[in-house]
């Protein structure tokens, strides 16, 4: 992994300076930022069960959860419109739309599970249903046609949020998002592993997966994460999550490799 992909945020290179460390970080693998250069230490060498047991505590471990109405203003400043503070960029379409947009009509956002709520059946208690790795600000009429499918190709084009596909059983998202969306359900799959009375949630390579706690299709996801690498925003998203929010990271941002390294 080249070692200049990462773009500390300045607070915090002006907060390592400070500290008298030097401002970005140089050893490889490079963490995102120097205040999380210790972050995978548990993780490194490992491969397989042993490296998603790693890291399901490290990503376990110091959390805080929000709980669901407090998502409505964490959406607001993790997904924030790069070009308008006033709004927050829609997950499937890429568009704006006014972060006041919020009070539940058909042209209004909400908040979109990417992994389907019904899917292990954990609702918005706080826990798997209110981790905002994993919720992102959707139109209320697109959350409502992508309803709790699994990830596949094909269907047809969805009105409302171009680019984006669906059919009877499986909703394909557009081609800038496909690999945000994989990260998102392998950060799921390795966070939730069937404690305080949640499921254990897992990949299967299938749709229809209804209520059982599995979302697929893992061939498919590891192929849009091949596809669309993470980018500035996305690691972007990252920090300010762990940072303000939750006190964790997704590590398939940080370390692309590790989807491979774990799924094969
Ligand atoms: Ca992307
Ligand atoms: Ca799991």
């Amino acid at each position: 992994m080249p070692i200049n992909r990462w773009k500390p945020l300045p607070l915090l290179i002006g907060a390592a300076l400070a500290a008298g460390a030097p401002p970005v970080a140089v050893a490889e693998p490079a963490p995102g930022t120097a205040a999380v250069a210790d972050y995978y230490q548990d993780a490194e060498g490992k491969t397989g069960e042993e490296l998603k047991t790693a890291l399901h505590r490290i990503i376990s471990t110091g959390t805080t959860t929000l709980t669901y109405d407090e998502v409505w203003d964490a959406l607001k400043v993790t997904d924030q419109h790069p070009a308008d503070a006033a709004s927050i960029t829609l997950l499937y379409s890429g568009e704006p739309r006014s972060k006041d947009s919020n009070g539940g009509g058909a042209d209004e956002w909400n908040r979109e599970h990417v992994w389907p709520k019904s899917h292990g059946d954990f609702g918005t208690a706080p826990g798997p249903g209110t981790d905002v790795h994993h919720l992102r600000p959707t139109d209320v009429t697109v959350n409502s046609e992508r309803g709790n499918k699994d990830f596949d190709l094909g269907g047809s084009e969805v009105g409302e949020a171009p680019g984006n596909r669906t059919d009877a059983d499986s909703w394909e998202p557009r081609d800038e998002v496909k690999g945000d969306v994989a990260r998102m359900v392998f950060y799921m799959a390795v966070r939730y592993e069937g404690a305080d009375g949640f499921a254990d949630l897992e990949l299967n390579d299938q749709v229809d997966n209804g209520s059982a706690p599995y979302l697929g299709r893992s061939s498919v996801l590891r192929e849009w994460h091949r596809q669309d690498p993470p980018d500035a925003a996305e690691q972007r998203r990252n920090d300010v999550i762990y940072e303000r929010f939750q006190h964790n990271r997704n590590p398939f941002v940080d370390r692309p490799e590790w989807v491979g390294a774990i799924w094969g």
